[in-house]
């Protein structure tokens, strides 16, 4: 039964959702999640959301400019094909044209999709031999995902759209009870633009045009806005959608939450305060440069551990001037296929766990 607000069991959701406009085609997108999830509910699998990719934060209605998270895709996209790999059934919550699973080894690449073709000697076109071996077995994971219907893909472009998407997901996912996974590796805006404070036109930068500052309603002062020639942006802090995830949307899943940082003197830090604070299973802690080398598990019963891709692919490289520049090359191995059976894992203690309380 989706959870009402005001039960006195969980906190309300907040007023974020009466305030922030439904996005157009969500109930589309839950028609296909509850269809998709039905499917695996019914045969005991076990059913991963992994989110991807950045949210963004329109500046304005009708939007011409916006402000962006960083992500890629690759933690979420790479993670999917894995927990795939692990048997698992994946919905696969993504910025929209971020990497996707499968598609990601041939898109965003330094080479053009068209540069793993050629000619045969018939004039057909054809995959160019040095490539041959690995697309098919690409290929044929993806066929396999795609005949078992083991991978739903939704996309989502701005935080509002991500917030509903998780909150509508969430409650599709309740039926799995702790067959339920949330793997959040989607990087989501702190700060947003709430509707109320919204304007409807493109922001003009030229002093000529700045006369209507209004969002139409008159009732609180736009969130962006020109001061002369500067741009003054304020924004609304978004709620802490993992508090609601864990209390009400998703009280028996397994949620595994990412934390980004840049310092590393904090990743250990935050990471064990977001797990604190919000009571879940596990935070992955990253730092931005070397996240395709190292991760921080930090665990529920007070575990912390690093896990890291073999080093001797490593190199350093001194760059011109007095500072050091470290350069890192690609990874031997894909970090991703030692996080998710390690997850997975846990996941599997956790369902044991509740089994043996019923
Ligand atoms: C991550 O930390 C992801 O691993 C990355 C992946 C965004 C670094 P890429 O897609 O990058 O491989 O290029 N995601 C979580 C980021 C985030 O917003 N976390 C919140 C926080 O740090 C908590 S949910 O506060």
């Amino acid at each position: 039964m989706v959870q009402q607000n005001g039960n006195s069991e969980h906190p309300p959701d907040p007023d974020y959702f009466q305030t922030n406009p439904k996005p157009y085609n969500l109930d589309r997108q839950i028609t296909l999640a509850r269809s998709f999830i039905e499917q695996h509910a019914h045969a005991n699998s076990r059913v991963a959301l992994v989110t991807s990719g950045g949210t963004t934060v329109p500046l304005e209605n009708q939007t011409v400019r916006f402000i962006d998270n960083f992500s890629a895709g690759t933690r979420g996209a790479t993670s999917a094909e894995y927990f795939l790999e692990a048997g698992y059934a994946v919905i696969f919550l993504h910025r929209q044209f971020s990497l996707l699973p499968y598609s990601r080894h041939y898109s965003h690449s330094t080479n053009c999709f068209l540069d793993f073709m050629t000619y045969n000697d018939a004039g057909a076109v054809v995959v160019e031999s040095e490539y041959q071996q690995e697309m098919a077995q690409v290929l044929s994971r993806y066929r396999k995902a795609k005949e078992e219907n083991t991978l739903l893909l939704l996309p989502f472009t701005t935080v509002n759209e991500y917030l509903w998407l998780l909150r509508g997901l969430a409650m599709q996912m309740r039926p799995l009870g702790a067959n339920g996974l949330f793997y959040l590796a989607a990087a989501v805006s702190d700060f947003f633009v709430p509707a109320e404070r919204m304007v409807e036109h493109k922001i003009q930068s030229s002093e000529d045009f700045q006369e209507d500052l209004t969002n139409g309603n008159g009732a609180k002062a736009p969130a962006a806005h020109m001061e002369g020639k500067r741009l003054v942006i304020d924004l609304d802090p978004v709620p802490k959608f993992l508090k609601l995830l864990v209390d009400g949307w998703a009280p028996q899943s397994m949620i595994v939450s990412f934390k980004l940082e840049t310092d590393p003197s904090l990743l250990a830090k935050k990471a064990r305060y977001a797990l604190e604070k919000y009571s879940h299973h596990l935070v992955i802690g990253n730092m931005l440069n070397t996240r395709k080398w190292e991760v921080l598990f930090v665990s529920a019963d007070g575990g912390e551990r690093w896990i890291r891709v073999p080093a001797a692919r490593r190199s350093k490289s001194i760059t011109s001037g007095n500072h050091e520049d470290v350069h890192l090359q690609e990874p031997a191995i894909e970090i991703e296929s030692w996080i998710v059976p390690e997850v997975a894992k846990e996941h599997t203690m956790m369902i044991e766990k509740t089994k043996s309380k019923h």
